[in-house]
């Protein structure tokens, strides 16, 4: 149980903040817009660790001279069901923004589509961007890799990124199905939130810089970490590097590492996002498969089992009743920032 002592803020109080701080270390008005909404979201769903700790990380890319404070997203199209948005070395989420129309409009002409970001600046969780593809009934899939820290199983040194996979599905009488998580053993902003706090972490989270495996939070940052499922999760990873890489023309986790030159940023690079329309294949009987789809979920929920995002929907509720409770260290570390 943590007791660290905390902040209560309304989600209000919660943008006003990301947004003023974002604004106070020059991030444009366009962006620092889409920046907070992201920060506030996963503050709202009980991400912590790509809540609104992240303004630390997005101020830290912004000071390090990593990212474009006011780039501006440039659409192109370059096939019937493709989309890119060259996001010019911005934070990526202006770019999603402006790729969204145009990959709902073509998904819903062709029955897939995709959109690459590319020359974006990734720092956040993937789940609001399948989410908000699922609003359009649509089924979305998005990954993107990030810096070089993470081992191949079997090895001890870093080739990939931590690279997420995001999976949003419609449903017929509530909120899309939702995972989205790192193909690491753990995000690395969890490790990053425990170096925080001075906590150990589990022994199969990584290794440190001499390849041993370690319980400290600051040597596995300094060192690899590992894969989830181990030679599964490597492959997948691998899947995340190249198609969100070189696919669409893009960076790989190294190459982002190695662009970044020790200035500390953000991951650099693209992202992948695809979206499928049901109706695709299915016609006007896509609602009589999608209600069908539902016994797969009723199969897990009516055990006890958890369904991914369940857990997200239930924070929501209670944040937007109650508010949230920001680490008093955090919310410290952030006025600091704007100071
Ligand atoms: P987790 O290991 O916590 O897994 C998160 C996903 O698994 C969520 O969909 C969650 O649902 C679900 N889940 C967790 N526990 C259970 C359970 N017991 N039963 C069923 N479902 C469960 O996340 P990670 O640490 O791997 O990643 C956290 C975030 O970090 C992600 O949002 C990811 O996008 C982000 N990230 C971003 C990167 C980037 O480069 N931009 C890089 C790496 C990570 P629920 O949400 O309901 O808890
Ligand atoms: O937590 O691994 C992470 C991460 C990388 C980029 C954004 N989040």
């Amino acid at each position: 149980m943590n007791d660290a002592p905390g902040v209560r803020l309304t989600l209000d109080e919660v943008r006003a903040l990301a947004f003023t701080t974002l604004r106070l270390v020059g991030l444009a008005p366009a962006h620092a817009d889409a920046v907070a909404d992201t920060m506030v979201a996963g503050e709202r769903d009980g991400c912590a660790s790509h809540g609104i700790y992240r303004l630390l990380v997005a101020a830290a890319s912004i000071r390090a001279g990593t990212v474009a404070v006011d780039a501006r997203p440039v659409v192109s199209d370059p096939a019937p069901a493709l989309v890119r948005v060259d996001g010019g070395g911005g934070f990526a989420q202006l770019a999603f923004a402006r790729g969204l129309p145009h990959l709902v409009d073509k998904a819903r002409a062709h029955g897939i589509a995709a959109l690459a970001l590319t020359d974006v600046v990734h720092f956040a969780a993937l789940w609001p961007e399948v989410e908000a593809v699922a609003a359009h009934g649509l089924v979305a899939l998005a990954m993107t890799p990030s810096h070089a820290w993470v081992a191949p199983a079997g090895g001890t040194r870093p080739v990939f990124g931590t690279n997420p996979i995001a999976f949003g599905w419609p449903r017929p009488d509530g909120p899309p199905f939702v995972f989205d998580f790192a193909t690491s053993a753990v995000a690395r902003g969890e490790i990053e939130l425990h170096r925080r706090a001075g906590t150990p972490v589990p022994d199969d989270w990584g290794y440190d810089a001499s390849g041993c495996a370690t319980t400290d939070a600051a040597a596995i940052l300094d060192g690899a970490m590992r894969t989830f499922g181990g030679h599964k999760g490597s492959a997948l990873a691998t899947m995340v590097e190249l198609l969100a890489g070189p696919l669409i023309g893009d960076l790989t986790s190294a190459e982002s590492l190695a662009r970044d030159g020790g200035r500390g940023g953000s991951p650099l690079g693209g992202e992948l996002i695809v979206a499928i329309d049901p109706a695709g294949f299915l016609g006007a009987a896509a609602a009589v498969h999608l209600r069908r789809a539902e016994a797969v979920f009723d199969g897990i929920a009516r055990q006890g089992a958890r369904l991914p995002s369940a857990r997200r929907h239930a924070a929501r509720a209670r944040s937007l009743r109650d508010g949230v409770v920001i680490p008093a260290a955090l919310h410290a570390d952030i006025l600091r920032i704007g100071g």
